[in-house]
């Protein structure tokens, strides 16, 4: 049987690289996003290594994410591996600054968008059994606060806790869960944060050595293909350079 890795936000980022990693290993491509171009991109790219099926598809739309598991072509129905990737960040700016739509986006992708992706991709996951993997995609910022964080962190620490309560309710299907929480990694995550300005985004990544996409697939292909008894709850990476400053406090 081959391996089928279902992956949410192919378009960029950790999702294309992490395609582009699995097509090493072999696996079969569920490839969705938004941007249909780079889908077919991509497909073009991998199609002489594995087979690809692509799929438009805005995660935010639950009956969408459904009759697209649902026109799965049958060599692409047996997942062995749910890559939630898709989500994002916007208004790194201070909490009573952000517009409340682009509270609602984070949530609507991070959180309900994941939430039905899992949900519609999970039957197929317990037909396939031990060795199937979902692979969430949380982040440091679902751990540790930090200014201009407030919503973003808070979706992700929803996927760190529905992450470990999966694995409760899928202990019995072989089914492994894992929350992969990275740090600071340069995609086009701070672009999309700061709305398109090249020029802070690069000053985000400026001067210091971040991970990169690549570097996060090759922790999703490990997750997903450990042995089928090891389940790694949660993985939490940072660049080496990377780390904590001091508790902030007020002074008169
Ligand atoms: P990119 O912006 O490079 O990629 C984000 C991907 O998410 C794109 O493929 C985009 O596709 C997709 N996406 C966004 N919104 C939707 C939607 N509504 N429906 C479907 N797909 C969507 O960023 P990253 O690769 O860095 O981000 C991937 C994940 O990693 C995100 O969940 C992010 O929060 C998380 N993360 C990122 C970190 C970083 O520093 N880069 C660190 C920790 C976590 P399209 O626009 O085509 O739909
Ligand atoms: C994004 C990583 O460090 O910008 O999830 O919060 S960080």
């Amino acid at each position: 049987m081959t391996n089928v890795a279902f992956i949410t936000g192919a378009t960029s980022g950790f999702g294309r690289a992490a395609a582009r990693r699995f097509a090493r290993e072999g696996w079969a491509l569920v490839l969705t996003g938004r941007r249909f171009e780079r889908l077919e991109e991509l497909a073009s790219e991998l199609k002489d290594q594995v087979p690809v099926h692509i799929a438009a598809l805005d995660v935010r739309d639950a009956s969408a994410v459904q009759a697209v598991v649902d026109a799965l072509p049958p060599a692409f129905r047996g997942v062995t591996a749910l890559v939630n990737n898709a989500g994002l960040a916007l208004a790194p700016e201070p909490a009573p600054q952000v517009a409340l739509a682009d509270w609602h986006t984070m949530i609507d992708t991070n959180v309900t968008g994941l939430v039905n992706v899992t949900h519609a991709v999970l039957p197929l996951l317990i037909e396939t059994g031990g060795g199937a993997s979902i692979i969430n995609i949380g982040s440091v910022a679902g751990e540790w606060p930090y200014p201009g964080s407030h919503v973003y962190g808070a979706t992700k620490a929803f996927v760190k806790q529905f992450s470990l309560n999966l694995r409760c309710d899928l202990l019995k299907t072989g089914v492994r869960v894992t929350d992969i929480a990275p740090g600071a990694a340069e995609t086009e995550f701070t672009l999309v944060r700061t709305r398109g300005n090249e020029a802070a985004a690069a000053a985000v990544y400026r001067g210091t050595t971040p991970l990169t996409a690549e570097d996060i697939a090759d922790q999703i292909v490990y997750v997903a293909t450990l042995p089928p008894h090891i389940n790694i709850n949660r993985l939490e990476i940072m660049a080496q350079r990377q780390a904590w400053s001091p508790f902030a406090v007020d002074r008169d």
